[in-house]
């Protein structure tokens, strides 16, 4: 580094350097040991990469059973994936660049001062202004695409299921059925496997399903890692996702926002299954007494109702 500052004295250590001396001995440790540390680095990574699986790749290393879990999970994979290689091809690039730079134009025995001075090289000044728009636009399109087919999917469901975060557990209206589940917060002490005793939401596969989202004290956050898609649970809002699930399967749910002393606990286990079978459980469901919705009558507080009352006022 000490021979970019040219003509300037620098204390290193206890040694005073004058560098840009036109004699100077390159210092070749450093070189050495950059070189030993990517050497080491190439391997490492090497080894780590090669540890990874097919499926791993394919998902970009989000959960594998993403894969065709909805019929929005491909998409986002499209996106992740494609940004990544459009942003890989630009290091690749870059470094590439740097790399011929450094030693194309180094330090070489015979060099005596600074080297020739020159600027705008007009290929290279258009291509750095033309390849990021070009990226900004096409990262633009892509994601208003992926939004479009995803977050602003509107596809009417047949099946509406209400999901309710509570502090701190979950309840369930199966709308279309007219049966409901209230959930229970879970005990974890440590031992128990996650999700084990947690509530268990049903949904129908090969089915457009509309989950309404909504909370009955503070926000929550509704969050099926392998769904890829999280939406805030806002009191006094509701929000919507409309989906199709593609594969029968389980899944693990959480609450994503810190909602209190007991968010750990709010979890909850998602059960893909036949519409068959989805039918026969909502029909269960109300064989034991649970007909109906467990509605905002449950809510906890009314200040989203009216803001400006304090809990407690008449
Ligand atoms: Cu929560």
């Amino acid at each position: 580094m000490a021979g970019f500052l040219p003509g300037i004295t620098v204390r290193l250590g206890f040694e005073r350097l004058h560098v840009d001396s036109p004699n100077q001995p390159v210092r070749k440790s450093g070189a050495r040991w950059a070189k030993r540390v990517g050497v080491l680095g190439g391997l490492a990574s090497t080894v780590l990469l090669a540890g990874c699986t097919k499926e791993q790749w394919e998902v970009g290393f989000f959960p594998p059973e993403s894969k065709g879990a909805t019929s929005h999970t491909d998409h986002y994979i499209a996106l992740w994936n494609g940004s990544w290689i459009a942003l890989l091809a630009v290091g690749a690039i870059t470094w590439g660049l740097m790399l011929f730079c450094i030693i194309a134009f180094r330090r070489r025995k015979n060099d005596r001062g600074l080297p020739v001075q020159v600027q705008y090289n007009m290929p290279v000044e258009i291509m750095y202004t033309v390849l990021p728009i070009i990226l900004v636009v096409g990262f633009f399109f892509a994601t208003v695409n992926t939004l479009d087919k995803t977050v602003y999917d509107d596809t009417p469901g047949e099946v509406k299921v209400e999901v309710v975060g509570k502090q701190w557990a979950w309840d369930f209206n199966y709308l279309t059925e007219n049966a409901y589940y209230g959930g229970k917060q879970v005990n974890l002490d440590g031992t128990e496997q996650p999700g084990i005793d947690a509530p268990t939401l049903y949904l129908p596969s090969n089915t457009d399903v509309e989950i309404e989202l909504r909370s009955r004290d503070v926000i929550h956050s509704f969050w099926v890692p392998a769904f890829l898609e999280k939406r805030d649970m806002i009191p006094g809002r509701t929000e919507k996702i409309h989906l199709r699930m593609d594969k029968e399967g389980e899944y693990l749910g959480k609450c994503a926002e810190l909602c209190g002393e007991f968010h750990a606990e709010m979890i909850f286990n998602v059960k893909v299954v036949s519409l068959d079978e989805y039918k026969a459980y909502t029909e269960k469901l109300k064989a034991e007494g649970n007909e109906g919705r467990l509605g905002p009558e449950l809510d906890r507080t009314e200040w989203y109702k009216n803001p400006y009352t304090k809990e407690g006022d008449k």
